[in-house]
C-alpha cells in the first residue's frame, strides 16, 4: 500500500481546545513508523490549513461554520487527490467535522462503504442539536441535511447514501437526533448490540451490510473507546469499547482487505494522559492495515 497521511488540525466543530493537537500527537506516537514496519510506503503531506480560533472569533456565533465548511472543502480535495494516485489516504483530525470532506473526497470517483466508530452518531441537524457543535452534524451533513454551507461541499447532492453508512459503538444519542437515525435507514450497531453478541459477531454481520462494496472507508472517532482506555478525547462516553474490542474490529477488517482510506478524529492530547489515545489510535490503525500477533 501507498499510504497518505494528511493532517486536518480543525477544531472549530467543537468547544474544547486541544483536538487541533491531535495529528501531532498521533505523529508522536511513532504512526509512520508502525505503519512502514509492515510493508507499507508513508508518504506525509503534513497538516491542510485551516482558521485559528483566536482569528475567527467573529464566527463564533455561528458555530465557525465558514471555517469548518472551508476545511471540510481542503480536506475533500486532497482526498479526491490521493483516490486518483491510487493511494490510501489516513486523515489525521482534528474534530470530527472534517469527514465531511474526507469521506465526500474519497467518493468522489466511486461510492464506498463507510464503517462509522464513534459513541455518537453525528446525526444532528441545526434543528436538532443542543450543542450547536458541527462536529455533531457530520454525518447528517454527508446524507445530504443540515447547514446548504455544508451540503453544498463537493460534487452535487448527498454524499453518502445511508446504505453505503453502518454505525457501530453507538451510546450517547440526543432526542431529536435519535428520531432522525431511526427514521433514516442507517444500520446501527449500538454498545448494547456489542454486549451482547460480542464485537466480533458485530464486525463481520457489518462487513456483510457494505458487501456490495468493493472498497471500505473507516471512520474512527476515539471517543469510541471507554474512557478508562482513551480519556484524551473532548466528549469522553462511560461504556465504550475496550483496547481488545478495538483490536479486534480492526483485525476482522483487515481480514476483508478491502479498507482503502480512514479518519482517526477527536483526539485530544491537553485532556490525556502521557499520549495514550493517541498510542492507541496508531495501534489500531496498525492492525487495521496488516499488523498480526502471529
Ligand atoms: C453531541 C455530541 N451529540 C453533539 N457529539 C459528539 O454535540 O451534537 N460527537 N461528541 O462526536
Ligand atoms: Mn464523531
Ligand atoms: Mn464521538
Ligand atoms: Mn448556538
Amino acid at each position: 500500500r501507498d499510504i497518505r497521511i494528511i493532517g486536518m488540525p480543525v477544531d472549530l466543530g467543537q468547544s474544547k481546545r486541544g483536538v487541533d493537537m491531535g495529528p501531532a500527537a498521533l505523529r508522536y506516537a511513532g504512526l509512520a513508523a508502525k505503519l512502514e514496519g509492515l510493508g507499507h510506503r508513508v508518504c506525509d503531506s503534513g497538516n491542510l490549513e485551516v482558521a485559528v480560533r483566536e482569528t475567527v472569533a467573529a464566527e463564533a456565533e455561528q458555530h465557525y461554520l465558514p471555517s469548518v465548511a472551508e476545511a471540510c472543502r481542503l480536506t475533500y480535495g486532497a482526498a479526491r487527490r490521493a483516490v486518483a494516485a491510487n493511494e490510501t489516504p489516513l486523515f489525521l483530525g482534528g474534530d470530527h467535522s472534517l469527514a465531511i470532506g474526507s469521506i465526500g473526497g474519497v467518493t468522489h470517483e466511486a461510492p464506498r462503504g463507510v464503517l462509522w466508530i464513534d459513541a455518537h452518531a453525528d446525526f444532528n441537524t441545526p434543528e436538532t442539536t443542543l450543542s450547536g457543535n458541527i462536529h455533531g452534524m457530520a454525518l447528517a451533513a454527508l446524507l445530504g441535511e443540515g447547514y446548504p454551507e455544508l451540503t453544498a461541499i463537493g460534487r452535487p447532492g448527498p454524499l453518502l447514501k445511508p446504505e453505503d453508512v453502518v454505525l457501530i459503538g453507538i451510546r450517547d444519542l440526543d432526542s431529536g437526533e435519535r428520531e432522525r437515525l431511526r427514521a433514516s435507514g442507517v444500520t446501527i450497531y449500538t454498545m448494547r448490540d456489542i454486549d451482547e453478541r460480542g464485537i466480533g459477531a458485530v464486525l463481520r454481520e457489518a462487513l456483510d451490510r457494505l458487501e456490495h462494496h468493493d472498497s471500505l472507508h473507516v471512520s474512527l472517532d476515539m471517543d469510541c473507546i471507554d474512557p478508562q482506555d482513551g480519556p484524551g478525547v473532548g466528549t469522553p462516553s462511560p461504556g465504550g469499547l475496550t483496547c481488545r474490542e478495538a483490536q479486534l474490529a480492526m483485525e476482522i477488517i483487515a481480514d476483508c482487505g478491502c479498507c482503502r482510506s480512514m479518519d482517526i478524529v477527536e483526539i485530544n492530547p491537553i485532556l490525556d494522559r502521557h499520549n495514550r489515545t493517541a498510542q492507541l489510535a496508531a495501534e489500531l490503525a496498525a492492525s487495521l492495515f496488516g499488523k498480526r500477533i502471529l
